[in-house]
């Protein structure tokens, strides 16, 4: 025995917004968004802490394009309080079926749900914070009461939720995995800078059949 013991990192997943609304058929829907869930059920059991995340706007939304006279989805308002906002379609309005986690995903291994873009003001695409900095969503206390050190994300959409919650994740001090195959993007076309990006900050990358092995050291 080593005189002092190694102390082990505590891990923690995050599957974030897997929600109808994000899948084919849904309001917002990510292309192959639905192939994330088996990937989330195969992974979910490797972890004692798993967290799953919402996306959940009232119906007044700062992010609707519906809620802007004369603008569509796709393009950009500025907000009040001085954020560039792109502008949706009408999605993961609480209590709706496309708020809802996909039916497929194994919600018994969920120990902790995080709901985000509460406020009708302003987005939130981290689930740490919304997008002004301003109010905590409560997953940061989550996982520091928790005791953990390492993140493992994985979910919807990688260019928009899963990289800000990356982004944040790191500057509050967590070592961050993206699980690469458990992530699909909305843009095909900025994915690619988005992750090279991440990697930049110092984000690490693992796919979800490495796990068991990165995990187990
Ligand atoms: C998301 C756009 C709008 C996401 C949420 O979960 O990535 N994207 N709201
Ligand atoms: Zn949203």
């Amino acid at each position: 025995m080593p005189l002092v013991e190694r102390i082990m990192p505590t891990r923690a997943l995050l599957v974030i917004d897997v929600q109808n609304d994000f899948l084919p058929g849904g309001a917002l829907p990510v292309p192959r968004g639905d192939e994330v869930v088996a990937v989330a059920n195969r992974v979910m059991p490797l972890f004692e802490v798993v967290i799953a995340t919402q996306d959940w706007h009232p119906a007044d939304h700062v992010s609707f394009a519906v809620n802007h006279v004369g603008r569509t989805c796709g393009e950009s308002v500025r907000t009040a309080g001085g954020q560039l906002q792109r502008l949706w379609p009408v999605h993961c309005v609480p209590d709706s079926h496309g708020a809802a986690l996909c039916p497929d995903l194994d919600v018994s291994r969920v120990t902790h749900f995080v709901r985000k873009g509460v406020e009708t003001h302003v987005d939130s695409y981290s689930a740490f914070f919304d997008n002004e900095q301003g109010h905590p969503t409560g997953l940061e206390e989550v996982l520091r009461t928790a005791g953990v050190t390492d993140l493992f994300l994985l979910g919807l959409a990688t260019d928009y939720c899963v990289a800000a919650t990356a982004r944040d994740a790191l500057r509050l001090g967590f070592h961050v995995w993206i699980i690469t195959d458990g992530c699909r993007g909305i843009d095909p076309g900025s994915v690619k800078q988005v992750l090279d990006d991440l990697k930049a900050l110092g984000v690490e990358f693992t796919a979800s059949d490495q796990l068991p092995a990165l995990l187990r050291q």
